[in-house]
């Protein structure tokens, strides 16, 4: 990997950095990149095409659109708690309605159908599965999400399938959360039901999404669910999400289901500003890339990752260590049949392992836009592990330039085609991608930016809940269609 630094979502907790890089929007030219150093690639003059068969979506997750929280047993998430308490959110915004999607999901489904898009990524919601995160089935939470499928599935759209996507249960939570070792058994368990009802669905299925985020802006920085600020339950957090994914995997191979299972990473290249910055953009790789793909991929932890030195984590290393039981490591690297990959940007990484901004942000100030990062990113995981399953990009996209946004958006455009190129440039170079779901179908709950940020293809009037597809959900029809992007 080039190397690797903070979280994107840190520089939301990091209030004076997220100041320096509004500031800096754009960033004003630095020292060259180092990954970058050849000179900048052009697209060829005539579209690009993608490999048969390549799957394209879009993709949403069950807190930010579902609404209806109390609705049909739905216990309590960790979301819910967090939005409730003031100060949390921008707007104040909550869960509830969110996109509405639990009641406008046939609807829904139908602007996919017509949006000619032959994937769906969604999330399902842990509480209403099992509403105090362990025991009990709610047979109604179940019956929505075998609603949904079929619904896809009678549109002849796939469904891609996250099992966690941050809405912990809150019983769990007050028990420890991902702090502790046990909820790493209960996902395990949670996992196995939704497997035994959706058995027979062909579907891309998803553990856990972004372990990283989770782990480092739920637990060290606070500014996520479930607002804790302790590195070393963020390191305890790490290792047991991945011990839950692994318990999943077991899962899922144990229930004999249909399709292919993988965990989402949302994996960031970072670039050493100058030469001095080389050993700490290595160990922020290791923080940000490695703590993530080397257990997944190779069976180890990296050695690193966490210490003093600068860009390290800074947890208890022994104390991480004595969390890792023998087996863990080969539950947590049991074979994959495809790695999902989350791409937002890169960033830069000066010699005392700080977050540097090097290229223009967007409208979420922690997302430098870079889209020559993403080929970079994908042709290391190509060099670094030539092991590694099938990659599909499970997220990729932008937010409008303001909070009220417009059908109009040729920024997202132009993000999506830059980035589609390189993913075509990276096919061409070698890499298995098979597929790509934007970021996101619709406009809805940006979690600690609560409705002030509108990442959709599709724009919601939060007002009439009222659904209109943007130019860019028109413009990535037609690469759809084509199974190609043009270059311009
Ligand atoms: C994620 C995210 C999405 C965000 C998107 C924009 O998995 O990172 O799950 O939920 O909305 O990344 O920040």
């Amino acid at each position: 990997m080039p190397g690797p630094v903070l979280d994107r979502r840190l520089l939301l907790q990091l209030g004076g950095a997220a100041g320096l890089l509004a500031a800096c929007t754009p960033a004003a030219p630095g020292p060259a990149p180092s990954a970058t150093a050849a000179p900048s690639w052009s697209p060829p003059a005539q579209p690009m095409a993608f490999p048969a068969g390549f799957v394209w979506g879009a993709a949403t997750s069950a807190f930010q659109v579902e609404g209806s929280t109390t609705a049909d047993g739905r216990g309590p998430s960790i979301w819910d708690t967090f939005a409730a308490r003031p100060g949390t959110i921008r707007d104040g915004s909550t869960g509830d309605p969110a996109a509405d999607h639990y009641r406008l999901w046939e609807s829904d489904l139908d602007l996919i159908k017509d949006l000619g898009l032959p994937a769906y990524r969604f999330s399902v919601a842990w509480p209403r599965i099992q509403p105090t995160g362990s025991g009990r089935v709610n047979q109604a939470g179940v019956d929505f999400y075998r609603r949904l499928v079929d619904g896809l599935l009678t549109r002849g759209i796939h469904p891609a399938i996250t099992l966690y996507h941050w809405d912990l249960p809150q019983p769990l939570q007050d028990a420890g959360g991902w702090a502790v070792r046990d909820t790493a058994e209960r996902f395990g368990e949670y996992a196995a039901i939704v497997f035994d009802a959706l058995r027979d669905v062909d579907a891309t299925w998803l553990t856990i999404n972004e372990p990283k985020t989770t782990a480092f802006v739920g637990y060290r920085w606070g500014s996520h669910a479930p607002g804790i600020s302790d590195v070393d339950q963020a390191a305890a957090a790490v290792h047991h999400q991945l011990l839950g994914h692994g318990r999943a995997v077991s899962a899922f191979r144990a229930g004999g289901g249909a399709g292919g299972i993988g965990i989402a990473l949302n994996l960031i290249p970072v670039y050493p500003v100058d030469r001095g910055a080389d050993p700490a953009s290595v160990r922020v790789d290791a923080v940000e890339n490695r703590l993530f793909l080397d257990p997944v991929l190779l069976g180890t932890y990296p050695d690193d990752a966490i210490g003093r030195e600068a860009g390290q984590l800074p947890a208890d290393r022994d104390a991480f260590e004595a969390l890792v039981q023998d087996g863990d490591l080969d539950a947590i690297s049991a074979p994959l049949d495809h790695l999902a990959i989350q791409y937002y940007g890169v960033t830069g990484v000066d010699d005392a392992g700080n977050q540097v901004p090097i290229y223009p942000t967007s409208a979420a100030t922690w997302q430098q836009v870079h889209p020559e990062g993403l080929y970079d990113l994908l042709m290391d995981l190509l060099i670094d592990y030539p092991d590694a399953p099938p990659l599909v990009i499970t997220e990729n996209g932008i937010p409008d330039p303001t909070p009220e946004g417009s059908t109009d958006d040729p920024e997202r455009r132009e993000f999506l085609r830059a980035h589609l190129q390189q993913a075509a440039r990276a096919i061409g170079d070698g890499v298995q991608l098979t597929g790509y779901y934007a970021w996101s179908l619709l406009d809805n709950f940006e979690w600690a930016e609560g409705m002030t940020q509108r990442w959709g293809l599709v724009r919601v009037d939060f007002d009439t809940q009222e659904r209109t597809p943007k130019a860019s959900a028109q413009w990535y029809s037609s690469v759809v269609r084509a199974n190609a992007v043009a270059p311009s």
